[in-house]
């Protein structure tokens, strides 16, 4: 009891971040202990964050959880990925990283993982069986959409020269990837079934940029993608995590000086 009176007067009932009031965490209300540790362990998180897909599925769970945390921009049409300050959080310099007291997790979808183990939400049930499905799940955007998505957009967008080849190849692999997870959320209403999950916050982050990353049609081709995105969009957490972009001002321009930091390895082939 000392202890959480001697927290509180450290930082407040609601503790102001970023200039922003953050709520306690709902799913501890009336658990004392589980107070304590919140006000120990939750309220030193920073989320290194630039407003594009794998940052966003971390921002939801954060605004999902109430958890307070601290955003830190990372601009990356700037160059700020390879700071070397960043490069020790992260070796791969990619946003995001989440930082949580002595604990450093990067890639989007270990960091999803992290937290929800943290927080004990929106996990599936402890059970093999449910587990084994939602790290297949986990993986299958970590490994498929992702990176298709990713290739799909620079080949069609931003690579100099459009090579028929590279274009299709990305963007039909990008389509069979999301054509699965079309298929899955036909059957029902979230990734894993009838609860709304990490799995469905990971879909989430690519999903905003499916317009983006193979053409307007989208939406006609994965009509149960659509529905999933438009009701997951529609949360006020989902809402409060795309404001997030908001608060900094971060570089729009894709330029040459963007195109030499963000694609480094291919900066002779254009000059
Ligand atoms: N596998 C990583 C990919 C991270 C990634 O590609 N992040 C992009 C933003 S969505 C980035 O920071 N790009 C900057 C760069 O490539 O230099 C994850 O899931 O977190």
């Amino acid at each position: 009891m000392r202890d959480r009176r001697a927290l509180r007067r450290r930082h407040g009932r609601q503790r102001i971040l970023d200039g922003r009031k953050h709520r306690p965490l709902p799913m501890l209300l009336g658990e004392p202990a589980g107070w304590r540790r919140v006000w120990e362990t939750t309220l030193v998180i920073k989320l290194y964050y630039h407003p594009s897909p794998n940052p966003a599925k971390i921002a939801l769970f954060l605004e999902e959880t109430g958890t307070p945390y601290e955003l830190v921009p990372v601009d990356t049409r700037k160059g700020d990925q390879f700071k070397p300050e960043f490069v020790a959080l992260n070796p791969n310099a990619k946003t995001p990283v989440l930082t949580d007291g002595d604990a450093t997790i990067f890639d989007s979808n270990a960091i999803l993982l992290y937290l929800a183990e943290k927080t004990g939400q929106f996990l599936p049930e402890n059970t093999p069986k449910a587990r084994g499905e939602m790290l297949s799940w986990l993986m299958f955007v970590a490994t498929g959409i992702g990176p298709y998505c990713g290739q799909a957009v620079h080949f069609s967008r931003f690579a100099p020269e459009k090579l028929p080849y590279a274009i299709n190849r990305y963007a039909r692999e990008a389509e069979r990837h999301w054509g699965i997870i079309d298929a899955r959320l036909a059957k029902r209403r979230y990734m894993l079934g009838d609860a709304y999950t990490l799995i469905d916050m990971s879909v989430w982050g690519w999903a905003t940029r499916l317009a983006f990353a193979i053409g307007d049609d989208w939406a006609a081709m994965f009509p149960h993608v659509k529905r999933h995105l438009d009701e997951i969009s529609a949360r006020p957490a989902a809402q409060r995590a795309v404001a997030l972009k908001d608060r900094f001002a971060f570089k729009t321009e894709f330029d040459d000086e963007a195109r030499r930091i963000l694609f480094p390895q291919n900066a002779h082939l254009v000059a």
